[in-house]
């Protein structure tokens, strides 16, 4: 066994040489990584003795790309496409092994061994997408030519991880090896080739199957929506388009896009948010020292569409739920919709039908909080009443076996407050998820005053056994994300009392990116929400159109009206209501631009991310950005609230809201931390 260098090795096993890479934590093709396999390759093929070559990673995984944190940086390290040349044209087979997950430049590696073989749980894809990129490494080139044009949009469009079977089948995997003997397995492979003289096939010299224009029409007409406002997913079709040229050909259109995107804003944005997510996960004052509590169980108070919800989580994570609820035909009800969610998502050849047996298997009901006594964790998902829930947790209090974890749904109540009904504050801690609760990522954790550090560190790592986005948040109103929201929330309205429509509203921020906008959201959650009709006095236009039963899609009509298939229209009866309120509040209407709109809806919301910073609230800028771009549709390509503030430019945010501020009121004063960096020429990302 020889270092090459520090993170790889070679060896000889008889005449196969195996170059093995170990760069935790991914194998990331770091410029250590690059030089490495060039010197590897290089040394393998001089080497008169070896007569094939594998390529395999200790860890975790096969490379799983280039290293992002090196993008942006100072070019280092062997060139990408020289190693890759030399595998190509090694005039030795050269044998790529893959376990965990081989991604991005990763799989581009891949491509240029002659074969690929890989044990049956790994996975293999192209995700750069996601980061606002394409394959740089030749990938839109050779993926198109194994799989076929239509499967390569696909797999590059998503960024999907494809299973090892799936990828045998397409081509992308030679062949499967024993699970855990891929070493063997690879090396066996490697004599197999040499002995029965098999050809150095190069993917570069195949056709692409299946590239018709009308695939490319097809396929950007049914995704028209999904990649609206991103650059990515259409850059990698252009390379797909491109791949019908000669190799070299395709390669030059692949590198002009790439360039342009790795350049661009989006990609940084999207860059910095997969950094972001991962950031959240630190947490100063709790080190990996800090013991983990066990959840093996689970406790769910309330089965309405949150209770049911969040119980999916932890049944789609193996974890059995006991679920409780008050009346036994609101208990069945719930029941029933968790499973008809699975019986859909299983139509949809999303789930087995097994897989739907086994996740209700660890499903039980119940109409006794006793029940819960020997459940790890505890999430009440009742009433958003802070009588109520005091009145829950005491009673948890007094049934919960000791260590369990207490936690609250609340969106936005002092959970001190329901902790302090409790004789074991530092076992309560706000779980926040957001509906749909099985769909979306983000998961709010908010840190009581007396949450020990076990029960965070516990809700942190629980975060990411669930598959959520976990961030942590400090307890005030409306924590990080609701409580910004309500922030845009009330220039919406206010900007509709002064003479702008709601669809004027919503249009501005549905072009910035978001999925809808404020008011088409209303009316989708309905607007009487909150609303009672006794105490409704007609004093908001939302009351109005309550009393008016128009309280939003589920009743047809809401801000908009809706047809039977509840595309919504500006309601003329809307406007109607809109004016009258101006006149009757001696407000002259006037016509309010799309730039005011944008920056009375969004810089407000900057202002209230630096307020939270400055109470300490969230414990990082790119936290708050991972709370808006995982629970509330902030376009990724933007990077979030406050990554959106620094790329304006902090002084411009400042002057921007003085400017309403002298028009509109101290509700746009800038906070002290914006005014300071503002006045150092720094933005958000200098707070360390
Ligand atoms: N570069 C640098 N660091 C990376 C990395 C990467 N590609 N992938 C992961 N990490 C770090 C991550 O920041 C975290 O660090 C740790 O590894 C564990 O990650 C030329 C241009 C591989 C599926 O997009 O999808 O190749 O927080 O928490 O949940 O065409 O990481 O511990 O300090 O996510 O088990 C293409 C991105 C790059 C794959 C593992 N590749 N990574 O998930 O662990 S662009 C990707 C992932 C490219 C070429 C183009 C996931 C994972 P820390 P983790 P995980």
């Amino acid at each position: 066994m020889a270092a090459i260098n520090s993170v790889t090795d070679l060896s000889n096993e008889g005449d196969v040489a195996v170059i093995t890479l170990n760069s935790p934590p991914v194998n990331a093709l770091s410029a250590g990584v690059r030089d490495g396999l060039y010197e590897g390759f290089k040394a393998a093929i001089a080497d008169d003795s070896v007569k094939s070559i594998v390529l395999i990673c200790d860890g975790r995984t096969f490379i799983a790309g280039a290293d992002i944190s090196e993008f942006g940086g100072e070019r280092k390290g062997a060139d990408l496409p020289a190693v890759q040349d030399m595998m190509e044209n090694s005039p030795k087979p050269v044998v790529a092994a893959i376990h965990g997950t081989a991604l991005g430049g990763g799989l581009e590696v891949a491509l240029v061994a002659h074969y690929r073989v890989a044990v049956p749980s790994a996975k293999v894809g192209l995700p750069e997408v996601n980061l606002g990129l394409l394959p740089g490494a030749g990938g839109t080139q050779r993926l198109p030519r194994i799989v076929g044009a239509a499967k390569a949009l696909d797999m590059m469009t998503s960024g999907a991880h494809v299973p090892a079977k799936a990828a045998n089948a397409m081509g992308l995997v030679d062949e499967l090896v024993e699970e855990g003997k891929l070493r063997e397995g690879a090396i066996a492979f490697a004599k197999k080739v040499v002995a029965e003289n098999w050809p150095l096939k190069k993917v570069r010299d195949r056709e692409v199957a299946g590239a018709t224009p009308e695939l490319f029409a097809d396929f950007r007409k049914a995704n028209a929506r999904k990649f609206r406002g991103f650059l990515a997913p259409e850059y990698n079709i252009r390379c797909i388009e491109a791949s019908t040229l000669p190799f070299d050909e395709g390669m030059k259109v692949e590198r002009k896009l790439f360039m342009e995107l790795m350049t661009g804003p989006q990609s940084a944005a999207q860059r910095y948010v997969f950094f972001a997510e991962r950031a959240a996960n630190k947490i100063p004052d709790i080190g990996d020292d800090v013991e983990l509590l066990p959840v093996k169980s689970v406790g769910v108070i309330g089965a309405g569409t949150m209770g049911g919800g969040i119980s999916m989580n932890f049944l789609n994570a193996g974890i059995p739920v006991k679920i409780v609820e008050m009346k036994q035909d609101a208990l069945d009800r719930g029941l029933g919709v968790i499973r008809k969610n699975y019986e859909n998502t299983a139509a949809k050849g999303r789930l087995t039908l097994e897989a739907v047996e086994q996740r209700m298997g660890l499903l039980t009901g119940s109409l006794a909080l006793e029940d819960l006594a020997d459940c790890d964790l505890i999430i009440e998902a009742v009433f958003e009443n802070m009588d109520i829930k005091k009145e829950v947790f005491g009673k948890l209090d007094a049934i919960a076996k000791p260590g369990a974890i207490l936690a609250t749904n609340t969106s936005y109540l002092n959970v001190d407050e329901i902790a302090a009904s409790t004789s074991r504050p530092e076992s309560v801690i706000g779980l926040h998820f957001f509906s749909p609760a099985n769909v979306m990522r983000l998961l709010e954790i908010v840190r009581g005053d007396k949450t020990s550090k076990p029960v965070v560190a516990t809700s942190m790592k629980l975060a990411k056994t669930i598959g959520k986005v976990g961030v942590l948040v400090g307890v005030c109103n409306g924590f990080v994300g609701n409580r910004m929201l309500s922030s845009r929330q009330i220039q919406a309205q206010a900007l509709v009392a002064e003479g702008a429509m709601p669809w004027d509203v919503d249009r501005v921020l549905y072009d910035f990116g978001f999925p809808m906008g404020p008011f088409a959201m209303s009316d989708l959650a309905g607007l009487d929400i909150g609303w009672s009709k006794e105490k409704s006095s007609s004093s908001t236009i939302r009351e109005v159109l309550c009393e008016m039963d128009r309280r939003g899609q589920k009743t047809g009509a809401g801000y908009y009206d809706y047809d039977e298939k509840r595309n919504a229209k500006p309601s003329p009866v809307t406007e109607q209501i809109i004016k009258d309120f101006a006149a009757n509040s001696g407000v002259n209407p006037r016509e309010i631009s799309d730039e005011e709109i944008l920056e009375r809806t969004i810089l407000p919301m900057v202002n209230e991310g630096a307020k939270i910073l400055e109470e300490g609230k969230a414990l990082r800028a790119s936290d708050v950005d991972t709370v808006w771009v995982n629970g509330y549709g902030w376009p990724v390509y933007r990077g979030g609230p406050m990554h959106y503030g620094d790329s304006l430019g902090l002084a411009k945010v400042v002057e921007r809201l003085k400017h309403y501020q002298d028009k509109h009121g101290d509700f746009f004063k800038p906070s002290a931390l914006l005014e300071k960096l503002a006045a150092e020429g720094k933005g958000f990302k200098d707070l360390k």
